[in-house]
């Protein structure tokens, strides 16, 4: 029966990696796949996730089954990371899914279930897992207006005016921070606009959270969330843990769904339980464990907290470095979005006969659309890719 099977379209930032790998030029730059890395190019095991596994590896006694939604205790601390109170916990039913990935693809299940003929109003562009799992599970897409090519900042104007097309029984997908892949995020007034739409028209809004940390900071990264969370009547939460404990191969996820309703709370949280056990049953402890015993306890928490700010804040200068060096060079202002986008990407918004010469000429991988990785810089390639575009794009 395999012989019926098709070649699958590769992922593209993926490939990059690959294509990257093989490049045997030393002075090659990656700022394809999305992972942290610090000035030397490590992604490190954070100080605070080393510490709780060898604290974990001693006092744990048993590798038995979970439950279908994980442990409660994981729940319950990234709910309040999370959240912060803005939300009652027993308005939230959440299960631990494998990675933010699974979290998304449980809720796209859940959606499914819910409402067959939903309309899924993504960005455009968005992450493209988005695009392939809502293709695979058969769910119908809408795009959304997002980028503004020109400014490359958030098309606000047209993203609202798109989203005024949702209607009660349709999602609205956002990425709660740090946008993925253009770096571009609306602003505490937009958001506020948003939910007024969200409100007027009745669709669910189902909200990305994968770099929570990574922007503003975790307060200011999760206000956008808290204030949908608060505003409407139904929301979806996709979160990942692993950009901001670095646990990424661990797969640690939460999806949650908030209802302002508590009496709805129970078969939601029973459905997302049977949802899991459909697909995986017990969703995978590891890394959720660390990140429960990090968050609860004082010290682990508080080296954790610093090691991201420090993360966040290195990533801030690299992008303040990057865009004067661009003004310096250029003599203009066209790469001063580069400071405002949050996160870990930008999109420069250059064409992809520019990307590719970057690639063959400079060694510079970036994904084919331009988003660059920030954290795949420091303060020395700075002024390399700086200079490579200036002098390939202008
Ligand atoms: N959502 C977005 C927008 C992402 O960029 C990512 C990627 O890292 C994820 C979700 C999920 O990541 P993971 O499955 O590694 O937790
Ligand atoms: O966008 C990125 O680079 C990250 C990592 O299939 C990633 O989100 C990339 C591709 C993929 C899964 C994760």
């Amino acid at each position: 029966m395999f012989e019926t099977l098709k070649p699958q379209p590769a992922d593209k930032i993926l490939s990059l990696m690959a294509a990257y790998r093989e490049d045997p030029r030393a002075d090659k730059i990656d700022l394809g796949v999305g992972v942290y890395k610090n000035p030397e190019g490590v992604t490190p095991v954070m100080r605070a996730v080393k510490a709780a596994e060898q604290q974990l590896w001693q006092e744990q006694t048993t590798k038995a089954y979970t439950g279908l939604a994980g442990d409660p205790a994981y729940a319950d601390a990234l709910i309040s990371l999370i959240f912060a109170g803005s939300v009652e916990r027993d308005h939230i039913a959440a299960v631990a899914t494998p990675g933010g990935t699974g979290a998304v693809r449980q809720a796209f299940e859940l959606i499914k279930l819910a409402n067959p003929s939903v309309r899924v109003f993504v960005s455009d562009p968005t992450w493209p897992n988005h695009i392939s799992m809502l293709k695979h599970v058969g769910l119908e897409m809408v795009p959304y207006r997002y980028f503004d090519e020109e400014t490359c900042g958030v098309d606000v104007e047209g993203m609202l005016a798109d989203l005024k097309g949702a209607r009660k029984g349709d999602v609205v997908l956002l990425h709660g921070c740090c946008h993925n892949p253009t770096g571009a995020n609306p602003n505490s007034a937009d958001w506020k606009a948003i939910v007024a739409i969200l409100q007027e028209t009745g669709a669910t809004p189902m909200i990305d959270l994968a770099y929570q940390g990574f922007g503003d900071g975790l307060e200011d990264d999760a206000a956008a969330t808290r204030l949908i969370a608060s505003s409407v009547p139904e929301c979806l939460i996709a979160a990942s843990c692993s950009k901001n404990f670095g646990v990424y191969r661990e797969r640690a996820g939460l999806l949650m769904a908030v209802s302002q309703e508590a009496g709805q709370v129970a078969v939601t949280q029973g459905t997302l339980a049977h949802l899991n056990r459909q697909n995986f049953s017990f969703p995978p402890d590891h890394g959720a464990r660390l990140v429960t015993m990090i968050l609860t306890d004082d010290a682990l928490r508080a080296d954790w907290k610093a090691e991201l700010e420090e993360m966040r804040s290195g990533m801030l200068k690299l992008r303040e470095q990057l865009a004067t060096e661009l003004r310096r060079l250029t003599g203009s202002d066209r790469y001063a979005f580069i400071a405002q986008h949050r996160g870990m990407f930008s999109r420069l918004g250059l064409p992809p006969e520019i990307v590719e010469r970057l690639r063959a000429d400079h060694a510079i991988y970036m994904v084919g659309d331009s988003r660059l990785n920030i954290a795949g810089l420091n303060a020395n390639t700075v002024p390399i890719l700086a200079n490579a575009i200036a002098e390939t794009a202008g």
